[in-house]
């Protein structure tokens, strides 16, 4: 239904204040220079807008509750929703790179409100779904998932322009392996459809893949908006990122999630966020790191479909 559509606008979000390692805002100029614009427009790709957003820390952001940097946090996600909700608007298919995975507070509220029949496949080491009680870190990239769906109550005044558009029928996870306990109790509590690494071992990624979206999308007409973040593979492929946890997806792994998500025709939108090239160790280790993210985003964006 979405597939045929060849316009995306490219939103590059230098964002680090989820987190707080420094580097991941650099993610989007190393992406960028690998390649991708090139690469996307060799698979017939027009691109109509590739921007790269420009955040600013507030003078003043003292904590609320546990969170740090909330007003920061807010402000840029609020920028990158109104970015990724005008990009549909115009026909385009929005691409975020971040950036640091609270981005997401940004990117599926901005989908959602073009497509509210829409469900979100979150790939990840961790679920991101800490509410502000929750959260062992206050780092709001562990938090984004809580805030879409309206879990954070009461819901931190800097945030209250987030709407609860995500329901607990509509998301699914691929790659979980480091998951907090207050997030495993929201997880069961509301039955999301949560595929760690001991699935992906147990059936392979291929049933996994359609284990997923036949929770999230059983009839098939479901809008898709794919949020990767970098961490969800082994750190033997992507090293350079923030939070690493070994035993993650292979290469092949996470390319296969992409192609069958773009086998769909209805992914409407895409995040690759958390790359850190600060962290890697060597000129290697940041080349493997961001060429897996190129190579993601093309599976996702129809490379094997040609
Ligand atoms: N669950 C932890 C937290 O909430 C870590 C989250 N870190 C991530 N998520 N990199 O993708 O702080
Ligand atoms: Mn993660
Ligand atoms: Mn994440
Ligand atoms: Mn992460």
């Amino acid at each position: 239904r979405f597939y045929g559509k060849k316009n995306v606008a490219i939103i590059g979000s230098p964002f680090n204040g989820g987190q707080a390692r420094s580097g991941v805002e650099t993610g989007p100029l190393h992406v960028l220079e690998h390649g991708l614009e090139k690469q996307l427009e060799s698979l017939n790709w027009n691109i109509t807008s590739s921007k790269n957003l420009i955040f600013s820390p507030p003078e003043s952001d003292p904590d609320e509750g546990r969170l740090k940097r909330p007003r920061y946090v807010s402000e840029a996600t609020r920028a990158v929703s109104s970015e990724v909700a005008s990009a549909i608007k115009s026909g385009s298919f929005p691409l975020t790179i971040g950036g640091d995975h609270s981005l997401a507070i940004g990117t599926v509220s901005g989908v959602f409100s073009q497509f509210p029949d829409a469900c979100l496949i979150w790939i990840d080491a961790h679920a991101d779904i800490n509410t502000p009680a929750s959260t062992p870190s206050g780092n709001i990239h562990g938090c984004p998932v809580s805030f879409v769906m309206g879990l954070a109550d009461p819901c931190p005044p800097q945030f209250e322009w987030v709407q609860p558009l995500l329901k607990a029928n509509k998301l699914a996870y691929i790659g979980l392996r480091d998951v907090d306990s207050g997030e495993r109790e929201i997880l069961k509590k509301h039955n999301i459809a949560a595929f760690s690494m001991h699935h992906v071992d147990k059936f392979g990624i291929g049933k996994v893949v359609e284990m997923a979206l036949a929770r999230v999308n059983p009839d098939g007409k479901s809008p898709i908006h794919l949020s990767l973040d970098i961490d969800a593979l082994d750190p033997e492929h992507a090293p350079a990122t923030g939070t690493p946890v070994r035993g993650g997806l292979s290469l092949r792994e996470a390319c296969y999630i992409c192609e069958a998500l773009a086998e769909t025709g209805n992914l409407v939108g895409m995040d690759i966020m958390e790359c850190n090239p600060v962290l890697g160790i060597d000129e290697r280790s940041v080349t493997s790191t961001i060429s897996a993210a190129c190579s993601l985003v093309r599976c996702a964006m129809g490379e094997t479909l040609l």
